[in-house]
């Protein structure tokens, strides 16, 4: 097993990170899938999957496809991809009992998992395992492409259980009924409409097991935070999963501004594929008409003059403006008019966000330092994630933007070159904060280093 060095005065040269690198997502495969990480994530997570099939396919292309078939085995009846899916192990909660998905018709069989979704990057992670695959061997190229073909269908089906269950209001943005399915669980985007979520008297007791893995509280959610992610669960449960309903019932129901430009994204991805590989085209024709219309959706959000995007608390019937990296959605996907675009950049670059004078790498924080909210160790409330680092770093590629692209790239790699793989990062100082030896960071490291 590798042991986390996290040391800044160690840097490990590229060859050797790239091994460490390999070897965490190696120590990490319980052989039916890959865990978010050793410890506080023992199971499997679905964006973190994505990624990780992605770091997977430099080393073992079947094995990368292998992962992506683990979740998709595990996608609900209806269409949505779970958020996690569950393995043997009892050292997380909330597990599958406190899920209670058992009882829900829509599941998939044999297999346990939670009941929500998380942001849409696999077909990204597809279209990328593909283009690894083609670099290597002929043999890989086929594998990789056959699996495409048989993944296309279920990314379709997703998507579309997306555009119908998860578009409610007329801002058009994709909407979100847990924090949890945003990914940046404890964000201050979310401060707002978790200030109306009340847990009631009767949510079940429970003993938070996430403390135990970290070395300071103070680097995961509140207490209060986790009541409320637990009261929210606790109305899934009474709307038996069913999609309609938990939009109806769930006390928070937010347009995400960054789930909608992933969407976007990955709607114009896979219709991509889906044109290489000779799909149907009124299949293709919906993807590309739901990637127009998300784009849209994160523009319409953006305020007119910073191009900054907003989330919508719906339930609340307000916009919501915390400084956090969301803000910079339109730059995943494209949409906004070209002068309000380039200041928009000119502000992630600038001194409030990747340009800090006292950042440790120049990648930008998931909050502005600037901002009240700021908090330097604590999860999503400031600390820099390697793996929202590369999404927007393979974004700016794919908006022909290589300059900006190499410099995610290179500064990426200098937050990670301690070797840790931490989950995510102090900005000021560099330390690796949450977990180690954390797979999707290894994954994305391996991109970053062997990128083709
Ligand atoms: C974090 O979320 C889980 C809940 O889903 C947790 O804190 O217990 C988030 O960072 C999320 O984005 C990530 O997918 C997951 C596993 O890495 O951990």
């Amino acid at each position: 097993m590798i042991t986390a060095a996290g040391d800044r005065a160690v840097h490990f040269h590229p060859a050797s990170l790239a091994a460490r690198a390999a070897l965490v997502l190696r120590d990490n495969d319980t052989g039916r899938l890959v865990t978010a990480s050793p410890k506080l994530y023992p199971h499997m997570w679905s964006w973190d999957a994505a990624f990780i099939s992605m770091g997977l396919a430099y080393l073992d292309v079947r094995r990368a496809v292998a992962e992506l078939d683990t979740l998709l085995a595990a996608q609900w009846r209806d269409g949505m991809i779970p958020h996690i899916v569950f393995t043997q192990d009892t050292d997380y909660f909330p597990g599958p009992d406190r899920w209670g998905t058992d009882a829900a018709p829509q599941r998939p069989h044999g297999v346990r998992t939670s009941g929500i979704c998380q942001p849409p990057v696999h077909a990204i992670a597809v279209r990328r395992i593909v283009e690894i695959a083609r670099k290597t061997s002929q043999d890989d190229a086929e594998v990789a492409e056959a699996f495409a073909e048989r993944a296309w269908s279920s990314l379709y089906r997703w998507h579309r259980w997306i555009v119908r269950h998860r578009i409610p209001d007329a801002s058009g943005l994709v909407a979100i009924v847990h924090g949890w399915e945003s990914g940046m669980d404890n964000s201050p985007r979310w401060d707002e409409p978790y200030a109306a979520v009340l847990p009631g008297p009767d949510l079940p007791p429970y003993v938070r097991l996430d403390l135990l893995q970290v070395d300071d509280p103070g680097e995961r959610p509140s207490d209060d935070e986790y009541d409320r992610y637990l009261w929210l669960i606790e109305q899934l449960r009474r709307a038996d999963y069913h999609p309609d309903r938990v939009v109806d019932t769930s006390a928070f129901l937010v347009g995400d501004v960054f789930v909608t430009a992933v969407f976007a994204l990955a709607c114009d991805t896979l219709a991509g594929l889906g044109e290489e590989l000779g799909r149907n085209g009124e299949e293709i024709d919906d993807l590309r008409a739901w990637a127009a219309r998300a784009r849209a959706a994160v523009a319409l959000s953006a305020h007119p003059e910073t191009g900054m995007a907003r989330d919508r608390d719906i339930r609340g019937g307000r916009w919501l403006s915390a400084e956090t990296i969301a803000g910079f959605s339109p730059l995943l996907c494209g949409g906004l008019p070209a002068d309000v675009e380039s200041r928009l950049m000119s502000t992630l670059d600038g001194p409030a966000w990747s340009g800090h004078p006292d950042l440790l790498a120049a990648v930008p924080p998931s909050v502005s330092p600037s901002s009240p909210d700021f908090d330097a160790k604590r999860y999503w409330r400031g600390p820099q994630w390697p793996v929202i680092t590369w999404l927007f770093g393979w974004a700016f590629e794919q908006r022909n933007w290589p300059r900006h692209a190499s410099e995610f790239r290179a500064q990426g790699v200098h937050l990670v070159s301690d070797g840790a793989f931490g989950e995510y990062y102090e900005p000021f100082t560099g330390k690796p904060l949450g977990s180690t030896n954390q797979s999707w960071t290894a994954a994305v490291v391996l991109d970053w280093l062997c990128g083709v």
